[in-house]
């Protein structure tokens, strides 16, 4: 069987880490979300593709979620002893070498697409990674601070600000120009699956949707679609979703995200069994619904999340 599934970072590895026990010979493809990429010190870092890239390949700090494990801060402390900044992004001593590899692969004319791959040869994540471009898509935020509007990059909106100031629009900047990375169309079309992790449906899922070509791959794609809510009664299960999609006009509700995706790309939706009472709303609007545990709190629980997907999958087929 041949999945595809579009991936952010924590929420997308930890549910790729479930998706691999239960679907074992499965062949995964992953298409990364890019619009969190950054350039710091002169160097490209890519924080969703090395999520999914360390969890799945063993590397990740499990409690964190991103960044390597038995990591140290040792470069960034030296930095900082010169002034040089930005001291609110914790890049740490092993994880700057993944970030150097790439920059340099890049500076010798590798795409990204190429330079994910040679890096995957190292982790081995059992997964084809993609990012979904090789061109290069920011997400900004316009933000209102203290009365003044001004356009922030979106890890400076989340890291640096927490979401803490009020969003008021979430621009991909790049992303009309863009075009799939080189297998990524080829992937969504002879998939038998497509699924969305509970990935962040604004800033993760809503990024490589926005690169052209993506969204409509897919929904001729012909094959089910089938969705996982990130959002547990009423509000994200870990970080700020909430806010990025109060920017874009979408309640933070299981349901609200499952209509916002719309019948027209998505066939299936998970939501929690505590959102049960949102599966009837769900299903007026053209996409079958299931009420299930959505919770990753261990490999076995995750295993059920993806197990339940792909079941669903084959009931709207
Ligand atoms: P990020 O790039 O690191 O923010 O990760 P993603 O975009 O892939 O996923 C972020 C989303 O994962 C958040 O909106 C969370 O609500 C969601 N999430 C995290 N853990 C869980 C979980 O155990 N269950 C569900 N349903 N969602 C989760
Ligand atoms: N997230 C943080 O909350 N604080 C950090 O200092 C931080 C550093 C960082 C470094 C490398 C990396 O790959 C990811 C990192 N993240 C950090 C996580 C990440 O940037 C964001 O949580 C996601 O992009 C949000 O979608
Ligand atoms: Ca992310």
């Amino acid at each position: 069987m041949r999945i595809v599934v579009l991936a952010g970072g924590i929420g997308g590895a930890r549910f790729l880490r479930g998706l691999k026990q239960a679907a074992p010979d499965a062949d995964v493809t992953v298409i990364g979300n890019t619009g969190d990429d950054i350039h710091l010190f002169g160097l490209k870092v890519c924080p969703d593709l090395d999520t999914v890239m360390y969890t799945l390949g063993g590397g990740i700090n499990e409690e964190q979620g991103w960044g390597r494990a038995d990591e140290t801060f040792h470069l960034k402390e030296e930095l900082a002893a010169y002034g040089v900044g930005p001291e609110w992004f914790g890049l740490g001593d092993r994880d700057f070498a993944t970030h150097i590899v790439r920059t340099q692969m890049i500076a010798a004319g590798y795409p990204l697409s190429a330079v994910t791959e040679a890096l995957c040869d190292r982790w081995k994540p059992g997964v084809r990674l993609l990012p979904m471009t090789d061109d290069r898509v920011e997400t900004h935020v316009a933000v209102d601070v203290d009365g003044e509007r001004k356009a922030v990059h979106f890890q400076e909106y989340w890291v640096r600000l927490r979401a803490s100031v009020p969003a008021e629009a979430i621009v991909p900047v790049g992303a009309e120009q863009s075009k799939p990375a080189p297998g990524v169309l080829e992937a969504i079309a002879e998939a038998d699956v497509i699924l969305f992790p509970p990935s962040n449906p604004v800033v993760s899922i809503g990024t490589i949707l926005a690169v052209p070509g993506i969204r409509e791959a897919i929904a001729e794609a012909g094959v089910p679609v089938v969705g996982l809510s990130p959002i547990v009664g009423d509000a994200p299960v870990r970080g700020m979703a909430d806010k990025v999609l109060a920017a874009i006009g979408v309640e933070s509700t299981a349901s609200a995200v499952a209509e916002h995706y719309g019948s027209g790309l998505l066939d299936g939706w998970l939501v929690d069994t505590v959102d049960a009472g949102v599966v009837e709303r769900v299903e007026a609007a053209g996409i079958r619904c299931r009420a299930v545990p959505l919770m990753m709190t261990d490999l076995d629980a995750t295993a059920r999340m993806a197990r339940e997907a792909l079941t669903l999958a084959e009931e709207v087929r």
